[in-house]
């Protein structure tokens, strides 16, 4: 990814991939991120796009690709330029647990966001039997996955806003930090060739 300086107006801004299989409620939490009110979604066909500042400093493009399975074949050509990665998981659908947890393993895979923090919104939590945030830590091997970066867990529910904005702050914090350590590096690289 290209080197971002102060000079760069894209700077302070973050590039999130909002990913999860379809109905998972990925456009649901997205726009009531967005816009508060209540929301009525259709599956997403392609993608959504949409600018949320949770904080001034660091406004997140949020990405919010389809989750069906054509869909799903053409995740990894939006990962690039990645700066932070929500993986939303509905919670009371036990029966397609096993597909989003294969998913989400692949997608770590990519490199273009190797290293990326992460985010699990255990979502739908309003549902009776919904599996817990530490049912979904535990089933989706996170501690595992992800030892090669920061990682939350946030259960929530999209439909009352519940905790989403919990999950996009610790987001945004360890979207920081990587951007920093980031920076640091490329800073690094560069005075050595001087
Ligand atoms: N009960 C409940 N329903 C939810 C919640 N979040 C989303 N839904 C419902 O789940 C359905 C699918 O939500 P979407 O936001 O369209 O799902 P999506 O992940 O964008 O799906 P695709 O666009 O097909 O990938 C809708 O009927 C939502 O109202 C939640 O927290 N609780
Ligand atoms: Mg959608």
């Amino acid at each position: 990814m290209g080197l971002r300086s102060s000079k760069n107006p894209k700077a302070n801004q973050a590039r999130i991939l909002l990913l999860g299989l379809d109905s998972a409620g990925k456009s649901t939490l997205l726009y009531k991120l967005k816009l508060a009110g209540p929301i009525i979604t259709i599956p997403t066909i392609g993608f959504n796009v949409e600018m949320i500042e949770l904080e001034r400093d660091l406004p997140l493009t949020v990405w919010d690709v389809g989750g069906q399975e054509k869909m799903r074949t053409v995740w990894g050509c939006y990962c690039e330029n990645t700066d932070g990665l929500v993986y939303v998981v509905d919670s009371s659908d036990r029966q397609r647990l096993e597909d989003s947890q294969r998913e989400f393993e692949r997608i770590l895979k990519n490199e273009h966001i190797k290293n990326v923090p992460v985010v699990l919104l255990a979502n739908k939590q309003d549902v009776p039997g919904a599996l817990t945030a530490e049912d979904i830590t535990r089933m989706f091997k996170v501690k595992k996955l992800c030892s090669d970066r920061n990682w939350y867990v946030q259960p929530c529910c999209a439909v009352t806003g519940e905790g989403l904005a919990e999950g996009f702050r610790q987001l945004t914090r360890f979207v920081r930090s990587h951007m920093k350590s980031r920076g640091d590096t490329l800073a690094f690289f560069k005075q050595l060739k001087l």
